[in-house]
């Protein structure tokens, strides 16, 4: 069977899904597509086989050609979208956040849940990263003892000029980790802590950048992340789990290092398409053959709802300077894992 895909927001990782599904992947094909700016949607269709431009996000998930949906629109519209679709029975894979509250988030799961299908994947993409996986393997295979500390450094060299805030870079960069160590250590953040270091030069006036976050897991293991937003050097992702008698870190990416004239090198990716490329096809793989074959995967809208509940979480501890704790919220059954 092939997934007939609608994509709604064809902007930068909107166009990039679009070229892997067409291009890289295997049983999807792009049917239809929107976006708030038609020549775009018009531009982006042109390189496609036959692929109908719509109006709204709304029309393409009332297309009957449409087997599944792709939200790759801003954070703020995600939750109408992702609504829309349970509304139709249509399995939706939605770019991260889920949306940007943890409010809308569970509006999303609770429709979820009243539809009775799992209908919701969340483009959480470093769980499929080949690096990252490894580094849960050690965690999970008690190679290094128990875990204890986790170092993360999410380094971007620049962010638009305008419209990129502060809080930002929580909603849209360190949700990835804020997810991440969910997964890492299998269990909950219990609360956090964010730090103000000296401001980069390169931020916009009215930008904290760099910010630090300190997250304590249930357990008490402590993970700190260092967000970075205009580090400028290229786009640097950085991970090491401490454990009782061992580390465990992500390895370099880059495919050589070179050495020569006693010097030796490799290449910094240039942004999170680069750096992440083979964790998106998987994961999107992973959505595509679910969806042919009727079943669900990946990270949920449970995960992205706990995600929501700890990045406000840290919007507040932000705002306050204070240590603040992550409210807990019991799983319904319907996510119960297997
Ligand atoms: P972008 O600004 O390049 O593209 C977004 C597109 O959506 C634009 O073309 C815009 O016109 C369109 N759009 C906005 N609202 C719309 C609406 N109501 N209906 C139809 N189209 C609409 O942004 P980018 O970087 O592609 O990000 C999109 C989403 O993907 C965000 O949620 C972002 O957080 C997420 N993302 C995830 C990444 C990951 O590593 N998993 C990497 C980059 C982005
Ligand atoms: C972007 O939206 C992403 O999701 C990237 O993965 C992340 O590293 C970057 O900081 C975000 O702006």
């Amino acid at each position: 069977m092939t997934v007939r895909v609608g994509v709604i927001g064809v902007g930068m990782i909107g166009q990039d899904h679009i070229r892997r599904l067409t291009h890289v992947l295997s049983g999807a094909q792009v049917v239809a597509i929107t976006d708030v700016d038609p020549a775009r949607a018009q531009s982006v269709a042109d390189g496609l086989s036959s692929c109908t431009v719509h109006s709204t996000g709304q029309d393409v998930i009332r297309d009957d050609a449409v087997d599944a949906v792709l939200v790759t629109s801003w954070g703020p519209t995600h939750e109408e979208f992702v609504l829309a679709a349970i509304e139709a029975g249509k399995p939706v894979f939605c770019e991260k956040p889920l949306a940007t509250t943890q409010e809308a988030c569970r509006r999303i799961v609770d429709a979820e849940v009243a539809s009775g299908r799992r209908l919701v994947m969340v483009g959480f993409m470093r769980r499929y990263d080949a690096a990252y996986q490894a580094v849960k393997g050690a965690v999970d295979d008690g190679s290094i003892g128990a875990p204890l500390l986790m170092h993360c450094a999410h380094r971007n060299p620049s962010v638009p000029p305008y419209g990129f805030t502060t809080e930002m870079i929580i909603t849209d960069s360190a949700i990835h980790e804020i997810d991440l160590v969910r997964w890492m250590f299998d269990e909950d953040i219990a609360a956090a802590t964010v730090l103000k270091p000296r401001r980069n030069s390169n931020a916009a006036d009215d930008m904290q950048d760099p910010l630090v976050l300190l997250l304590e897991m249930a357990s008490g293991i402590l993970v700190d992340v260092e967000l970075s937003m205009n580090i400028r050097f290229g786009y640097d992702i950085r991970g090491e789990v401490v454990g009782e008698f061992g580390t465990a870190a992500l390895a370099e990416t880059g495919a050589a290092v070179v050495k020569n004239d006693g010097r030796y090198a490799g290449r910094v990716p240039a942004d999170w398409r680069e750096r992440f490329i083979r964790a998106y096809d998987i994961e999107l793989q992973d959505w595509i053959d679910a969806v042919a074959s009727g079943g669900f995967t990946g990270p949920s809208a449970w995960d992205g709802h706990l995600a929501a509940v700890a990045s406000d979480t840290c919007i507040e501890a932000l705002r306050t300077g204070q240590r603040v704790e992550v409210a807990s919220h019991e799983r319904p059954d319907f996510y119960a894992k297997g």
